[in-house]
């Protein structure tokens, strides 16, 4: 693919340097959600988003089985009826990946390229984690909890299975899940058949797929994924700060019709509803605002209920396409703990933690109106 140079009309561009083969492969392998997939309250399953490190590994129902162990008094042993016979909890649930947005940064890191999709909204069905971790009698001194994956694969040459961990804190919160059914349904494979661990207002990284077991340390855990990776930092060999909790975030539905390649919108004079969602791990979103000019002027936006504490909320905005001529539409979120997007990205190594504001390339009033269809929003 050619270097392409920015556009105001071109809403997805990367300056510099070309997308290389192995980025397009992660891309191909893991998808984003389309952002007018955000018109659902939750998403439907195959539209949100997808990241799988190494391969969906194989796994049997029957075999499975999950392990409770490391530095407690009574480890356990659980098939998935035991899991599923427990106390069941569903909860609506944002999931964003940490690299989301990866790719608008110059130069981009070398990882799966996200333009800024990389979220979905889905419904958790799984038994809270707290009360298994009790049984289990975590014994005094336990400092982590290490969630490991059956999946396995080498990254920066470390030989790994993929595996992340929490502060024995934050494991025990109520909201933390073991998964086994979305929107209803089982686990599909690449959404962690047949367990996995939902840790709400986390970055996806978190969320372990494919959970076979949950060892507690007495000593902190410095797994490639949790000390090595998910770090934000912008010198090679600083420690920087571990990545947790998602940053506030606001997306929009474009509006209108989009031109095939450059996904320009294209609309009619006129007012035009445009609605999106807004999501933070930190605190609770409290205003999106929207820009029609590039994130110069800014409106309050109006908010709706979320369902859940860890859903994302609704947000609308009447925008009044007055002129004809192009415009770059924008929203920003601000959460209750004073976390505002900023309007530019914050280069990092690991392009991780990136929530500048999203930029809508519209047109109002095509040349060839008379064979644009109407708009739908
Ligand atoms: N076992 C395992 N768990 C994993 C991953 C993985 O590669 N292996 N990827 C993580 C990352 S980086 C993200 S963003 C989320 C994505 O979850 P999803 O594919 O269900 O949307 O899963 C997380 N859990
Ligand atoms: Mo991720």
């Amino acid at each position: 693919m050619k270097e392409v140079t920015a556009q105001r009309t071109a809403g997805t561009l990367i300056s510099s340097p070309d997308i290389t083969p192995e980025e397009l492969q992660l891309a191909v392998r893991n998808h984003s959600m389309p952002l007018e997939a955000l018109r659902y309250d939750i998403t439907p399953l195959g539209l949100h988003y997808l990241l799988i490190h190494f391969d969906i590994p194989p796994v049997s129902a029957s075999d499975f089985s999950l392990t409770i162990g490391g530095h407690v008094s009574k480890p356990l042993v659980l098939s998935l009826d035991d899991i599923k016979a427990r106390a069941a909890t569903t909860l609506a649930v944002t999931l964003e990946c940490a690299g989301n947005g990866r790719a608008r940064l110059s130069p981009r890191p070398m990882s799966q390229p996200w333009l800024g999709e990389a979220v979905g909204n889905a419904e958790w069905t799984g038994t809270p984690l707290a009360p298994l971790l009790e049984e289990a009698g975590v014994r005094s001194g336990a400092v982590d909890v290490v969630f490991t994956g059956l999946d396995r694969g080498i990254q920066r040459g470390v030989d790994q299975w993929y595996e992340r961990s929490l502060s024995l804190a934050d494991a025990s919160r109520p909201e933390v899940l073991l998964a086994y059914a979305i929107n209803g349904a089982p686990l599909p494979p690449q959404h962690g058949y047949p367990l996995r661990v939902i840790v709400p207002g986390w970055y996806g990284m978190t969320h372990v797929k494919w959970l076979r077991s949950i060892t507690v340390t007495d000593t902190a855990f410095d797994g490639y994924q949790q000390v090595t990776a998910y770090h934000y930092r912008t010198v090679q060999g600083e420690a920087g700060e571990p990545v947790t909790r998602m940053n506030p975030r606001a997306l929009m539905v474009p509006p209108g019709v989009p031109e095939f390649m450059s996904r320009t919108r294209f609309v009619e004079k006129g007012v035009h509803s445009v609605q999106g969602r807004a999501w933070s791990g930190k605190g609770s979103i409290v205003k999106v605002e929207f820009s029609d000019d590039g994130g110069k002027l800014w409106s309050a936006a109006a908010l709706e209920a979320s369902a859940s504490p860890y859903s994302w909320r609704r947000w609308t905005f009447d925008w009044d396409a007055t002129k004809d001529g192009e415009y770059e539409l924008c929203a920003r979120a601000t959460d209750d703990a004073g976390n505002v997007q900023p309007s530019d990205t914050k280069w990092n190594l690991e392009g991780v933690e990136n929530n500048a504001v999203q930029r809508v390339a519209v047109v109002v009033g095509a040349p060839n109106q008379q064979q644009a269809p109407a708009d739908g929003d």
